[in-house]
């Protein structure tokens, strides 16, 4: 008899092969001499049905829990086992032991690969992330934690009344929308002058304000906190450490000390604020390293996703830091580290290996500390698609109109955008000196172009970053006193945009240029892609942004040679509207299937798994003929 089931699964494993492979209705034309070996198969299987004359219910009940794995294999017992009694059922013969393994291997895969084909034709939208968290997860609360808050609670100068405002913050942008999708917990630290007016005795207000989906748990720090905590070791250390800018990282113990107290206040909310010992927490960015492992030493069974949204430098420049090893052992507590590329991956993988105990194992990108292990895994982030009507809602011709008269522009003036914190690792000193460039190159351009820089002020108290601002305002004061004619060659206006603005901008925008000098990803380039529904638009990219992986058809220069972004300004400008609208419609339909929902999503799934994973019991060891024993894996 159980030759007749094997034969059977054989047969139908055959047969969902021929049919799975093709398109309904064509499975028949694919392969004629498949469909007559099907054929016979089936004759023979019918065959050997009619010669045990096995009743029909009994053989198909057999098939299901064969294929279902109910029958399973158990490990060869050291000692005779009893007889089971009648009602037992008896695992498949040994001879057939290894068919079996096979064949239920074969069936895991065709189920894996059914669910990989299920995954990429999944929409990422807000409500399939919902339901990933709501199956999958099963409805578990997800805790966010990150430093800067999603709202700022402002007090009115005019009024004194309270207003809410959106962070410049490429984090802020993505995380928003997907809490907004999964509810839960943000924790971040509290930083507007009414923010302590709005939240309740728990220091929590629920967001957003218009239409409340999720809890804002804020954070108080003091000045001290905040200068060694943000400003010193994250902010002066952590950030040029990562990034390769040329600026000095600057390593302080006291600020050290800081950091180490603020990661020990934020995991004691998240302590507070789980419903439940094994919470989901995603924890965001270069402010908590220390985190993961904290979390863990109080929740051991919580699922820490750490993401981290700047460069992972290589080796011999992370150990520089003095605390370099305190750090990779505190994100070494999360479960999944996340970054933007594989370059990352990889440099942090090549990190651990140089500098601590740990195995690290190549194939499956994962690094095993004490029994710990950690997945290190490329999530490139984007930005909510499609994006919300507010901001694409005003015609491409109005935003024209707005923006040239709003800012005293001719009409017909050509424009070209750049959006970003102030930063020095954004590249606008080297961007106003590729515009200087277009105008020594192309005169004719003069008083035909205008490039608009909107800066939002950014960490303003760190010396770096104040001269970083008074540098680019007299950079820009030089280029504007050389080549301005009827209209200005560089409008600068540092101050925070609200989203709508900046998207009635790039809608403007005959040309965006993003030039950092270093960047995770970016999310400026896919914005300005997002805003062009009209298919117009030129982006010049710098190739050392995480987004240049992602977008081969924007103009991609190195921010350096001047010359080079220069003469990519001028094929932008010049570029005809087919062109452009070939270009655009390749970087929108990326953008459209790999969005912020996706980015969440993967992670979540990736966590779901992880969880299943961790609630089997341990591999058994499995001792061979010599006595040699070994995990089964
Ligand atoms: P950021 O360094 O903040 O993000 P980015 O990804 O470009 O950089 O995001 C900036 C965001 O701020 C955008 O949404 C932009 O619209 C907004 N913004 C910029 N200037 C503004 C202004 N003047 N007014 C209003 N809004 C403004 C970090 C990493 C990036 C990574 C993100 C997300 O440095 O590499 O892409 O996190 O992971």
């Amino acid at each position: 008899m159980r030759l007749v089931q094997l034969l059977s699964v054989i047969l139908v494993i055959f047969v969902a092969i021929v049919l799975a492979g093709e398109p309904p209705g064509r499975w028949w034309t694919r392969d004629l001499a498949v469909y007559h070996i099907s054929l016979g198969l089936s004759a023979a299987l019918l065959g050997a049905l009619l010669l045990t004359r096995q009743p029909w219910r009994h053989w198909l009940a057999g098939m299901w829990e064969f294929l279902r794995g109910e029958r399973h294999l158990p490990p060869a017992p050291a000692v005779p086992e009893p007889s089971p009694p009648p009602t037992e059922r008896k695992p498949p013969a040994s001879e057939f032991r290894p068919v079996a393994r096979d064949l239920q291997r074969l069936l895991r895969d065709l189920e894996g690969e059914r669910r990989a084909r299920d995954e990429s034709q999944v929409t990422w939208t807000p409500d399939a992330l919902r339901a990933i968290l709501h199956g999958d997860l099963r409805g578990e609360d997800v805790i966010v934690v990150s430093n800067r808050e999603p709202y700022i609670h402002q007090y009115r100068r005019a009024d004194g009344g309270i207003e809410v405002q959106r962070p410049a913050s490429g984090l802020v942008t993505a995380l928003e929308p997907v809490m907004r999708a999964c509810s839960g917990v943000w924790i971040a630290t509290g930083s507007g002058s009414a923010d302590r007016a709005v939240v309740d005795a728990n220091d929590r207000v629920a967001v957003p304000p218009e239409r409340p989906s999720y809890q804002l748990r804020r954070i108080w720090l003091s000045p001290e906190e905040e200068a060694g905590y943000y400003y010193g070791f994250a902010n002066e250390g952590l950030w040029p450490l990562c990034h390769i800018a040329h600026v000095r990282p600057t390593f302080r113990s006291g600020d050290w000390a800081h950091y180490l107290a603020a990661n020990r206040r934020f995991a004691e909310a998240v302590v507070r604020e789980a419903k439940t010992d094994d919470p989901i927490v995603l924890v965001q960015d270069y402010h908590f390293a220390l985190l993961p492992r904290m979390i863990h030493e109080s929740l051991p069974d919580a699922t820490v996703i750490t993401f981290w949204h700047i460069p992972w430098p290589n080796p011999e420049s992370f150990a520089i830091c003095p605390w370099a090893l305190e750090i990779l052992n505190g994100l070494l507590g999360s479960n999944i580290l996340g970054f933007h590329t594989q370059f990352h991956c990889n440099n942090f993988v090549d990190t651990v290996d140089r500098l601590i105990e740990a195995r690290v194992d190549r194939e499956t990108f994962t690094v095993s500390q004490g029994g710990k292990l950690t997945a290190v895994r490329r999530y490139p982030i984007s930005i909510a698609w499609p994006p919300v009507e507010d901001m694409v809602g005003k015609p491409v011709a109005d935003c024209r109109h707005d923006v040239r008269a709003g800012n005293g522009l001719p009409p017909g003036q050509l424009i070209g955008i750049g959006v970003d914190r102030l930063d020095y690792t954004k590249g606008i000193i080297e961007r106003f000196l590729a515009v200087e460039r277009l105008f020594e190159l192309n005169p004719q351009r003069i008083g035909q172009f205008t490039f608009i820089q909107i800066a939002a002020p950014s960490r303003s108290s760190i010396d770096e970053y104040r001269h970083h601002e008074e540098a680019v305002n007299a950079l820009a004061a030089r280029i504007n006193a050389r080549f301005s004619g009827p209209a200005p060659a560089i409008l600068l206006k540092v101050e925070h945009h609200e989203a709508a603005r900046v998207y009635e901008y790039y809608r403007a925008a005959e040309v965006c240029f993003v030039g950092s000098l270093h960047d995770g990803m970016n999310l400026v380039a896919k914005e300005f892609v997002a805003a062009r529904d009209d298919e117009r638009g030129v982006l010049v990219l710098s190739q050392f942004t995480g987004a240049a992986r992602e977008l081969p058809e924007a103009l991609v220069v190195n921010p350096y040679d001047v010359d080079q972004c220069a003469a990519a300004l001028e094929l932008a400008l010049a570029m005809p509207p087919e062109e452009q609208g070939d270009r655009m419609r390749l970087m929108r339909r990326l953008i459209s299937e790999f969005n912020v929902y996706r980015w969440a999503g993967r992670m979540l799934l990736d966590a779901a798994l992880m969880r299943r994973r961790s609630k089997l019991p341990d591999n058994p060891v499995i001792t061979g003929p010599a006595g040699n024993g070994s995990a089964a894996t």
